[in-house]
């Protein structure tokens, strides 16, 4: 087949799922095309069957508002006829599944449209009463329509009113890079005494409630030795250092900024936090498992759907401080509590969330559009 996949390029769960879609493909032989505004931090280097279509810079000078929606598509639409694209996949409704909506009306080759719907888009946006009917074309005009949760589905159906089919195809995980081992000797550079290591990653918005990961943290450091890697930056970053220095646990928080290869992060660490308001999946919660870390997180959207409750991690409702410390204590505590919590999640995230299986969905996906009159 020939896919064209358009997606935000920089960090974040939603591109790294579509470029490592995208590599996954092209490892299976088919042709795939990333038509973007930029390079996707995932990528790594050159790899074969991948084809990378940019933007060009737009700087005519009348133009207050540089129109790159418009761009994209159009660039959309000379590559469906260039290449003779089978499927467009775009990792957002907005603006990625209007804009190949248009390149399909643009185009002259055929070309089917599948969207994968990730949250923000439908969570946040759908808020705003100016994008809400532009959100809800671009689902409804999309061939297919995946989401990554069951959660979000009920979400997009609630707040769009709509009655398109939604399919689920869970975001994956690929274990062999995703394993517990990975961090070689890191986790001693973080705790050369032996401390527990707790870890978060996110992109810092207020839906992360970074404060949260802090206040639990400082539960846990109050009852063993413990340390903190806070990974990643946003707009609350700057209100998590003050926090930290107030809260007198700088010398054991390590705030270790936008980090682009994660998994050694990852196993280095003994419990991972995800408190989140709004979370559709949880990518960094599945990342965590396949390394054999536990999870303690909200209850909130999808992160139910990744973590097992009392099996792969602990849930708590969002906010709920006291109890997600208790949950983190207990399980750091007992080391056999812990091994089973480990093991489970690995096992969990290789059984259900494998790269490959989920590949294949897609695959099996683009297949019924491209048959269905
Ligand atoms: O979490 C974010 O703010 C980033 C956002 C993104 O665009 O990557 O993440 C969303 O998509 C991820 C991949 O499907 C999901 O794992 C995240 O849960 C989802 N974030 C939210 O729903 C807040």
């Amino acid at each position: 087949m020939r896919v064209g996949i358009s997606c935000y390029p920089t960090v974040g769960g939603s591109g790294a799922v579509a470029t490592e879609l995208g590599k996954a493909l092209a490892r299976r032989g088919h042709e795939v095309h990333f038509i973007v505004t930029d390079v996707p931090f995932r990528l790594g280097g050159f790899v074969e069957h991948v084809y990378i279509h940019q933007i060009e810079p737009i700087t005519y000078p009348v133009l207050k508002t540089p129109p790159y929606d418009f761009a994209l598509a159009s660039l959309m639409a000379r590559v469906v006829d260039e290449y003779e694209l089978d499927v467009l996949h775009a990792h957002y409704a907005l603006p990625f599944a209007v804009c190949a909506h248009l390149a399909r009306e643009m185009a002259h080759h055929p070309v089917r449209v599948v969207t994968t719907l990730h949250g923000t888009d439908i969570t946040v946006l759908a808020q705003d009463q100016s994008l809400k009917s532009i959100i809800k074309l671009g689902i409804e005009q999309s061939d297919a329509v995946t989401a990554v949760s069951r959660s979000l589905i009920a979400d997009t159906v609630r707040l769009f009113e709509t009655d398109k089919r939604i399919h689920c195809i869970y975001n994956f995980v690929d274990p062999d890079v995703f394993r517990p081992g990975c961090g070689g000797d890191l986790k001693r550079y973080f705790a050369p005494n032996g401390e527990r290591v707790l870890l978060h990653i996110s992109n810092f918005r207020p839906v992360k409630r970074i404060h949260d990961v802090i206040a639990v943290f400082a539960g846990v450091a109050k009852r063993m030795p413990a340390k903190l890697l806070l990974v990643g930056e946003g707009p609350d970053l700057g209100a998590a250092k003050r926090q930290v220095e107030q809260q007198g646990l700088s010398d054991r928080v390590h705030f270790l900024g936008r980090q682009d290869e994660v998994a050694p992060l990852f196993a280095a660490a003994d419990l991972f936090l995800l408190p989140s308001e709004s979370e559709s999946f949880g990518l960094v919660a599945l990342e965590a498992m396949s390394c054999g870390v536990p999870v303690v997180g909200s209850t909130s959207g999808g992160i139910p759907e990744v973590v097992v409750h009392g099996e792969t991690g602990f849930l708590a409702p969002v906010g709920h401080i006291r109890e997600m410390t208790g949950f983190a204590c207990q399980l750091l505590l007992d080391d056999a509590l812990y091994a089973a919590f480990s093991e489970r999640g690995r096992e969990r995230a290789v059984r259900e969330f494998h790269v490959h299986q989920k590949v294949s969905e897609y695959e099996a996906l683009y297949r019924e559009v491209m048959q269905a009159e």
